[in-house]
């Protein structure tokens, strides 16, 4: 009875924890240079560990099956063999284990795809707010920059170099199959080298405590073949689409009227906020409100109207004069930013 309750526990909790072995970030199934890197330390250092284990937990075994003498016999370090146990076992070994892992370690961070090479210029740089990845894609000034929110695209299998900054504290930029963590710290600029070897889409999130919503700090990297990428980079450059139906332009009327312009960009409009996401073509992407939110057109109403209920604390406020017309309004002109 017994017995089979134990077998019920241990196989619930094998479950669960195989279970928690694979997922979107798991930064084991590398997709890059940078990572396979990483995969590999993480890899030889978990074999090396559990073999420590594995021995230590044998030797523990083995003290607890022979039971010989009493404590008061075993106390006093003796000299046959006594000393030789901790000078092998509690200092040899350990300084060996370690030194391994760290040359491993050393090795890794000086290669190549790692680190940022030279003084070469970047090619996006990605800055940190309460709480939203922004992507600002340098080089491509025609009409402004441009930005493109809790969304990075790259073209896959080319070296992209990010320059990561923050507006606020600091925060970690993360994309486990892509790269290791690299904090963005204020005052400092960080520069990492990413790459995708498969077109895909690869999830990260802010990787250092920054406040209430850091869990809602996310951001996708969409890998992309070199003429979709250019096809989307064009498709960003230009400026936003000037409204077409009724509807939609009273939604413009109302965004440049409310608040709303203060605090957000709309190029090719007088919008020119710096506070919040640019929205120049913010329907084209997949998420909002730093990666919490599907984009769909419910979830853009919602946001609109009650971004503190669905994001305590964020930096847009609610805005609850709106009536009913102009939120469908506000709506329609938002979901025609493509
Ligand atoms: C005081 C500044 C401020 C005002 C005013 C403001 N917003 Fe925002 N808005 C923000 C911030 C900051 C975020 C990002 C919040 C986050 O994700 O943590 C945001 C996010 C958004 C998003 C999601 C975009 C994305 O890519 O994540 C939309 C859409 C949006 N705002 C629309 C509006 C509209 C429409 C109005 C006017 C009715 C408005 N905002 C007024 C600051 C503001
Ligand atoms: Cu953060």
């Amino acid at each position: 009875m017994i017995m089979r309750k134990w077998l019920a526990t241990a196989s619930l909790w094998t479950g669960c924890m195989l279970a928690g072995c694979d997922g979107p970030q798991n930064y084991m199934q590398a997709g890059g240079p940078a990572a396979a890197k990483l995969a590999s330390i993480g890899a030889f250092t978990l074999i090396l560990f559990s073999l420590v284990s594995i021995v230590v937990l044998l030797l523990l075994l083995w003290v607890a099956v022979r039971r010989r003498g009493t404590l008061e016999s075993h106390a006093p370090i003796d000299a046959d063999g006594g000393q030789r146990w901790i000078l092998v076992g509690g200092i040899a070994v350990p300084v060996a284990v370690l030194a391994t892992v760290f040359v491993s370690s050393l090795q890794a961070m000086s290669h190549y795809p790692m680190s940022h090479q030279d003084g070469a210029a970047a090619d996006i740089r990605v800055t940190g707010r309460q709480w939203w990845f922004n992507a600002e894609y340098l080089g491509h000034t025609v009409h402004g920059r441009v930005n493109s929110p809790t969304e990075i695209h790259i073209p896959v299998g080319r070296p992209v170099d990010i320059e990561l900054v923050t507006r606020d504290v600091i925060h970690s930029f993360w994309i486990p199959k892509l790269h290791g963590k690299v904090d963005l710290v204020p005052g400092m600029t960080n520069r990492i080298r990413i790459r995708a070897d498969e077109p895909g889409v690869f999830s990260g999130e802010c990787g250092e405590f920054c406040g209430a919503q850091h869990a809602n700090m996310r951001l996708q990297v969409v890998a992309q073949s070199a003429e979709e990428f250019d096809r989307w980079l064009r498709d960003q450059r230009a400026n936003a689409r000037e409204p077409q139906t009724s509807s939609q332009k009273i939604g413009q009327q109302v965004f440049m009227s409310a608040a709303c312009a203060l605090c957000h960009t709309v190029r090719g409009t007088p919008a020119l906020g710096q506070v919040g996401p640019d929205l120049t073509h913010v329907a084209s992407r997949g998420h909002i409100a730093g990666g919490m939110l599907p984009n769909n057109r419910g979830t853009l109403t919602a946001w609109v109207s009650h971004a503190q209920e669905l994001k305590p604390g964020s930096r847009m406020p609610d805005l609850p004069g709106l009536t009913g017309e102009q939120l469908i309004a506000l709506s329609d002109y938002l979901q025609s930013l493509e």
